[in-house]
């Protein structure tokens, strides 16, 4: 019998019934509920750190000087990344997860989960974490309890949600709508690794890995797949999206963008924006309010509303520092924890490439051996795991919105789509209209950096930036896509597409890209506001150039550059049409219901080409 170490937190009968249920499954020696407490949390921390080197569950004290509150853990070396492979969308019929998920049977999936999960926490303790994604008494957000065996999830869940017994104000005494999520490291076997999403069934099971996306359930798993699916039922989004406020010197007020990028496409430089100097001048501030989640629901004046569903920022550590993003590495500095960075045992802080020129000389590396990190990274060696990651607390964020905490979200006025092409794509461009800006977003594509494994410059389709997020079927997704637009008509935001990436006949990037992305998101801004004209094209609405504030860095880009940047090859573009037509097959192929619309865009672009 397990031990019950406090009393419930709720008398939701539901929750209660389903606590009990994992707890008969998993046979854990004790059961905590997190109540988000100080003293709690203390406890937590004090018996983790407590534990013995080598213990797979240790983390590590940094330096309370210099980084007050901040710990360090490090995970097994199979276990450093969010696993695609062994993600699975269970629906009951394949059909449901559609050619973008693995998918099996639900009841053959349950069986097999059960067996693992089967006494999974025996000599261990549950921690029951009541969370809610999106501010607590926000009509967008919603409640999950996650039920966990390792204090790393219920710490990183502390800076990642609103977490405990406040969660369960939001969802009161009587209602059964709330995301179930059982986790178990078990023997982090990453032979019987399994993430599952049963949408239908509002539960997601992660067993086997104890690594940030796979086990910190309220992020991908249920604010990207569970919850594109209960906004599709419920008329509401939930994307892959940064959220950025711009204030403007003319405007009175902030205006906000959402943006889908996929990896290595410097989404997080972009939600945490600083304006070329110029602009600074000008008067123009900026403001985070997410950099990867937006939860987006009209509003009763009919606009798009947007909140943040997270609480903190789950970030990628090598390649932040004070340049290329000065606010990222600020939020880390206090109550942070870091994963898999290296150690600096000169001051007992952390390290990892791109943070200062020279590594530490007394290091530990990613996996914890001793080493002379100037030798070590001079040998060809990275002394932190290129995904490792900081959990910051989002409140630490320099420019972080004041309307963070605004239940009722933000209104959007435009929405960016963007990718990394080398050719093809321009600067920017404005789609023709929400129908058309769908289009755009399904293209969304990403050319391979050597950052990941595999082939260097392969074309990755990744839909909306949500290729491993969506919770059902791409081709119905694109579908509540249409939808929306239809429900928000003339409110509807504008549709973009950047690239920062492309380059020119010698290879090198024309665009500089990082602060001086401001002055492309000021000309969409001022095509929303309507104070641009635009250069009509087959692909879109392209800028005409002297729309583009060149001020500061018309030494970096020439006029030639910039009409290099916002030209279209109709040549390129038809290649990119007929390689869409091919995606599109291979899709339906695979079983996407794709809306008609989409194919009349196809068509119509074809036929502007010529
Ligand atoms: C993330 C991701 O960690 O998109 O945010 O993989
Ligand atoms: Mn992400």
């Amino acid at each position: 019998m397990a031990k019950i170490l406090n009393a419930p937190l709720t008398k939701n009968p539901y929750v209660l019934k389903w606590v009990e249920e994992q707890i008969a499954l998993t046979t854990p020696d004790y059961v905590m509920w997190i109540d988000g407490s100080a003293e709690q949390l203390d406890q937590l921390r004090n018996e983790v750190c407590a534990l013995p080197e080598g213990h797979n569950d240790k983390m590590y004290r940094l330096n309370q000087d210099k980084l007050p509150g901040c710990i360090y853990h490090r995970t097994l070396p199979n276990d450093v990344a969010r696993v695609e492979g062994r993600t699975f969308i269970c629906t009951p019929e394949k059909d449901g997860a559609g050619p973008t998920n693995n998918w099996m049977d639900p009841a053959e999936m349950h069986a097999k989960l059960n067996k693992l999960f089967t006494g999974a926490m025996k000599g261990r303790t549950m921690y029951v974490i009541p969370y809610s994604m999106g501010p607590i008494g926000s009509p967008l957000a919603k409640v999950g309890v996650e039920l966990t065996d390792s204090i790393y999830v219920v710490l990183n869940m502390e800076i990642m949600t609103r977490m405990g017994k406040r969660a369960f104000e939001n969802l009161g005494d009587e209602n059964p709508d709330f995301v179930k999520g059982l986790h178990s490291k078990a023997l982090v076997d990453p032979e019987e690794r399994y993430i599952v999403q049963f949408p239908q069934e509002n539960a997601i099971y992660s067993i086997n890995s104890a690594y940030g996306g796979n086990v910190l359930l309220g992020k991908k798993c249920f604010a990207l797949r569970i919850a594109s699916y209960q906004g599709k039922n419920e008329g509401w989004m939930a994307e892959h999206m940064l959220i950025l406020g711009v204030k403007r010197p003319g405007d009175d007020e902030v205006k906000y963008v959402t943006a889908a990028f996929p990896s290595a496409c410097g989404k997080t430089n972009l939600a945490m924006l600083i304006p070329p100097k110029y602009y600074r001048e000008q008067g123009y501030e900026t403001f985070t309010v997410g950099d990867d989640i937006a939860w987006m629901k009209p509003g009763k004046d009919g606009r798009l509303y947007a909140i943040n569903p997270e609480n903190g920022f789950f970030g990628v550590a090598p390649g932040t520092n004070e340049n290329s993003n000065f606010n990222a590495l600020a939020s880390t500095r206090k109550n942070t924890i870091f994963t898999n960075v290296a150690m600096n045992e000169e001051d007992n802080t952390v390290w990892w490439e791109g943070l200062t020129k020279e590594p530490p000389v007394f290091a530990r590396e990613w996996k914890g051996a001793k080493v002379n990190g100037k030798a070590f990274v001079a040998d060809g060696n990275k002394l932190a795991h290129p995904n490792s990651r900081f959990t910051a607390p989002a409140i630490n964020c320099p420019c972080i919105s004041p309307e963070f905490d605004n239940p009722q979200g933000v209104p959007v006025s435009a929405m960016i789509f963007g990718g990394r092409r080398e050719s093809t794509t321009p600067l920017v461009y404005q789609s023709f209209d929400w129908v058309h800006g769908t289009y755009v977003g399904s293209a969304v594509s990403s050319e391979t950096t050597a950052a990941a494994t595999g082939e260097v410059g392969v074309l990755r389709h990744d839909p909306m930036a949500m290729k491993p997020f969506i919770g059902y079927n791409v081709g119905d997704y694109w579908a509540h896509w249409i939808e929306m637009g239809k429900i928000l008509g003339d409110k509807a935001p504008k549709i973009f597409n950047v690239n920062w990436f492309r380059k020119d006949e010698e290879g090198h990037f024309m665009w500089p890209g990082f602060g001086d992305n401001m002055r492309v998101v000021d000309w969409i801004l001022k095509r929303v506001s309507g104070e641009a004209d635009a250069v009509e094209t087959a692909i879109g609405y392209l800028p005409k150039p002297e729309d583009i504030n060149l001020s500061g860095i018309e030494d970096e880009v020439s006029q030639e550059t910039l009409a290099k940047l916002l030209s279209v090859d109709k040549d390129l573009w038809k290649k990119e049409v007929a390689q869409m037509r091919d995606y599109y097959a291979e899709l339906t192929a695979g079983g996407a219901h794709i809306p008609q619309e989409l194919y009349d865009v196809l068509d119509k672009i074809e036929s502007k080409l010529g």
